[in-house]
């Protein structure tokens, strides 16, 4: 787990630039009355596409539920939360547990406060790393039907960071100001880090993550036999498909805490949880019960099914155990 927890983003070389089994029965309490199909975004229709983008700018619009936290909109609570709980969240066992339900909560607002009918999209960049086209000529980054293209160098300089709260160990990747897109005026209040600065979308598009994201990496990580092995996998260093998504992004994306500026965040992270649920569908029996790691950083107690995980201004809590089968409640969804 040491080794495991230094493959954070704090450590970003500064130097380097299904066969689907039904659903098994269980209690009543967690039975769906409809499962949600999850699409890879270039597989909405480009109405899903225009209405996505106008639910996540309508999320960027409509006030915070807590009028007392640090967030000015209810997009920025979302960013708060993930601010808050980051160092309770990242490099322990229920990582992509607490993440799925981020999505549940986050997907839950989008339909329920902004009013979009289409699935939730994620990002499978496997598609773009296997592509022989640069990486920022990904539909993903499309200045007109994407989420706007990468930061334009001399539009950004970081703030002052007396007190090491940025979290920016490798200030190279904040290119600049993203200037294209849905989001080039956007206005964020938090980050970088735990400071809380008025700022833009900040991006880098970085090609040496490339290699981690091709599919084959993908199948690698997938061929793991157990949830330890899996989390190793996804985590890991250098070729670890969970940093390497944020990498790739650059910018804001590379910061553990406040990487949730950007909206490609959700995409980036419904993609590690579809490879997940590919996972634990490949063997349901034992795999949706397999988790492992410490409830803690560098803690010695191991996280059960029954961890009780917090999502304070974004809804109730639930057990790893609620989100283990995403065809139960709360989740009720699948992916495509
Ligand atoms: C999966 O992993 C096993 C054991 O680590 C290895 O022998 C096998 O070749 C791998 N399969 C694929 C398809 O990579
Ligand atoms: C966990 O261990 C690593 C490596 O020794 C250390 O850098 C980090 O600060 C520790 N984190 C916590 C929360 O104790
Ligand atoms: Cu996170």
């Amino acid at each position: 787990m040491l080794a495991l927890r230094a493959f954070g983003f704090a450590l970003i070389a500064p130097l380097l630039s299904i066969a689907l089994a039904g659903p098994t029965k269980r209690a009543a309490t967690a039975t769906c009355t409809e499962i949600q199909v999850r699409k890879e975004w270039r597989a909405l229709t480009a109405d899903e596409r225009t209405g996505y983008i106008q639910g996540v700018l309508c999320l960027q619009k409509i006030p915070a539920h807590e009028t007392n936290g640090i967030a000015t909109t209810r997009f920025e609570e979302f960013q708060a939360t993930h601010i808050k709980l980051t160092d309770r969240v990242h490099f322990v066992g229920h990582f992509l547990a607490w993440h799925r339900q981020l999505g549940n909560y986050y997907g839950k607002a989008l339909r329920e406060e902004c009013g979009y009918k289409g699935p939730l999209p994620y990002w499978d960049w496997s598609i773009d790393a296997d592509s022989s086209k640069p990486l920022a000529q990904s539909p993903l980054f499309d200045p007109v039907t994407g989420f706007g293209g990468d930061g334009v160098p001399g539009t950004y300089t970081l703030p002052p960071d007396p007190n090491n709260e940025s979290a920016v160990p490798s200030p190279f990747s904040y290119k600049g100001c993203v200037q294209t897109g849905p989001f080039k005026d956007y206005v964020s209040h938090l980050g970088p880090g735990k400071l809380r600065t008025t700022h833009c979308l900040v991006r880098g598009i970085e090609e040496m993550w490339r290699p981690a994201l091709r599919s084959s990496n993908v199948r690698n990580t997938l061929n793991t036999s157990n949830y330890r092995a899996f989390d190793a996998a996804v985590n890991s260093l250098m070729n670890g498909i969970h940093g390497s998504g944020h990498f790739i992004v650059g910018g804001e994306m590379t910061n553990v805490y406040s990487a949730a500026i950007d909206p490609l965040f959700y995409l980036h992270h419904a993609n590690l949880d579809r490879i997940w649920w590919v996972w634990q569908q490949a063997d349901r029996q034992k795999r949706l019960t397999d988790i492992w790691g410490p409830t803690t950083q560098n803690g010695t107690t191991q996280v059960t099914l029954d961890f009780d995980m917090d999502f304070p201004a974004l809804g109730p809590n639930v057990k790893v155990r609620e989100v283990m089968d995403s065809f139960e409640a709360p989740g009720c969804f699948m992916y495509q």
